[in-house]
């Protein structure tokens, strides 16, 4: 039995997500293509026959800017601890550059293996895709290069393979059965999030968190927090109909994790400067 746990570190927006979730084979993190959407360390567990592979989904490396950010940074740092193998994730699609020589610089000096993962290959020409491939086997001692697209799956099984042949010999960490270390609770919470930063745009999505009040047999009441009247009225939307379409999408998504049907309640709510509040930040596990 091989096991083991590992750090997805890479800037945000470059689809470390949407890797883990495709390394999983199900959907364990939500994904959007707004920047910082995870704010958490979420565990994706993928489950072989001979082998547990932890993967640790990451906020992006960024420079903090209040004490959310802090904490999202501090997450990052901390994950590096104790894990065996860091996948550093690259998009191929943007300029690599200072933003990932820092990161590298971090990671390689870990003392642990480190697989690069090019991502977003798709649709992308094969000379612009070697070239990037070049520049990226500069950043650091790497242990392996993998060219891939969470999108389409393209090179993910490779990867898998690369990543549990890295792992030590060790015990089951997790059930077998488990994909995430997040409560029911917690993953319904994201999921509402995911819906409502796909709605929102430009400094509203980064204002929105999202707490559950209560999972019953037949329904599950939930807050969304804003911080300024004016972003409320955006959630809300004209008659209500931006809050009412963050349901719609949310509910299946949640019927399917409790597996049956519920009725979703969301209040959407105030909470001048939550971001700079040490208790709301705990409550929300950041
Ligand atoms: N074309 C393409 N888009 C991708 C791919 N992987 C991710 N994306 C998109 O990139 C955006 C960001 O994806 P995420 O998985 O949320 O990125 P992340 O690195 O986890 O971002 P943060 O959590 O904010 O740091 C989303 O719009 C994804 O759909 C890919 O392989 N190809
Ligand atoms: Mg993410």
């Amino acid at each position: 039995m091989r096991s083991g746990f590992v750090a997805v570190a890479g800037r945000p927006n470059v689809g470390k997500s949407t890797l883990v979730n495709a390394l999983a084979g199900g959907k364990v993190a939500i994904v959007s293509d707004k920047p910082q959407t995870t704010r958490r360390r979420i565990f994706g567990i993928v489950n072989g026959d001979d082998h547990q592979l932890v993967l640790a989904d990451l906020p992006g490396f960024q420079r903090p800017r209040d004490p959310l950010t802090e904490r999202m940074q501090r997450t990052v740092d901390r994950a590096f601890d104790e894990v065996d193998v860091v996948l550093f994730v690259l998009s191929a699609r943007e300029r690599i550059g200072a933003g990932d020589r820092f990161i590298a610089e971090r990671v390689f000096s870990l003392g642990r293996p480190v697989v690069i993962a090019l991502n977003k290959v798709d649709r992308l020409k094969p000379g612009h895709i070697a070239g990037q491939m070049q520049t990226a086997a500069q950043l650091g001692d790497f242990q392996a290069l993998h060219p891939v697209s969470a999108v389409t799956g393209d090179g993910v099984a490779e990867l898998r393979e690369e990543l549990v042949d890295l792992l030590p010999e060790g015990p089951l960490y997790y059930p077998a059965d488990q994909r995430t270390d997040l409560s029911f609770e917690d993953q319904i919470a994201e999921l509402i999030r995911e819906k409502a930063l796909q709605l929102t745009r430009d400094e509203v999505p980064h204002a929105i968190s999202v707490e559950v009040v209560e999972v019953e047999e037949k329904a599950v009441r939930a807050t969304v927090l804003v911080e300024t009247d004016s972003q409320k009225q955006i959630v809300v939307g004209r008659g209500g109909s931006v809050v009412k379409q963050v349901g719609t999408l949310a509910r299946p998504e949640i019927e399917l994790l409790l597996g049956r049907p519920i009725y979703l309640e969301l209040h959407v709510k105030t909470r001048p400067k939550w971001r700079r509040d040490a208790a709301i930040l705990e409550r929300l596990g950041i």
